[in-house]
């Protein structure tokens, strides 16, 4: 069985990251979600999520091209991740082109980047939704 991770904050979910769960997914049988958690997400990322971990955790989880979602709560979890689920693939996509080569060398997994869905994105969701409120 032929294991693949990524890893995201996913939210507000969109198309954008469903094509990317499903060409993940195309690289292998069992696609791993490592899920940024609320946490990670301020204290790391800067970002307030609209939905919490759970909520974000249950759409995922209705993914049909997900398999497992575990928590992420840092940056520096993706080696022992990659090991202790027996990855073979590390998926992101490209706007991380090149930031995690790394475990390629740290670990026995291929490290794939996925072109980005060029259109959508959740900050670009909420300016066409404030447009349209009146
Ligand atoms: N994505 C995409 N197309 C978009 C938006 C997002 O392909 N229009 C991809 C991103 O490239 C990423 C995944 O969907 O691979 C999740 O996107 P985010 O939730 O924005 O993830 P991010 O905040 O970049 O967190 O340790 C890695 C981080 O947790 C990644």
């Amino acid at each position: 069985m032929k294991r693949v991770i990524t890893y995201g904050t996913f939210d507000l979910l969109h198309y954008g990251h469903i094509n990317l769960l499903k060409r993940a997914k195309e690289h292998g049988d069992y696609l791993i979600v490592g899920l940024s958690t609320d946490e990670f997400n301020w204290n790391e990322k800067g970002k307030k999520t609209y939905f919490s971990f759970e909520k974000r955790k249950q759409l995922l989880e209705a993914i049909r091209y997900v398999d497992l979602v575990i928590p992420e709560n840092g940056w520096d979890q993706k080696v022992t991740d990659i090991q202790n689920y027996h990855v073979d693939t590390f998926v992101m996509g490209n706007d991380w082109e090149g930031k995690f080569d790394f475990l390629a060398n740290d670990t026995n997994a291929e490290v794939i980047y996925l072109p980005r869905t060029p259109e959508i994105s959740t900050s670009q969701i909420k300016q066409d939704l404030n447009k349209h409120t009146k």
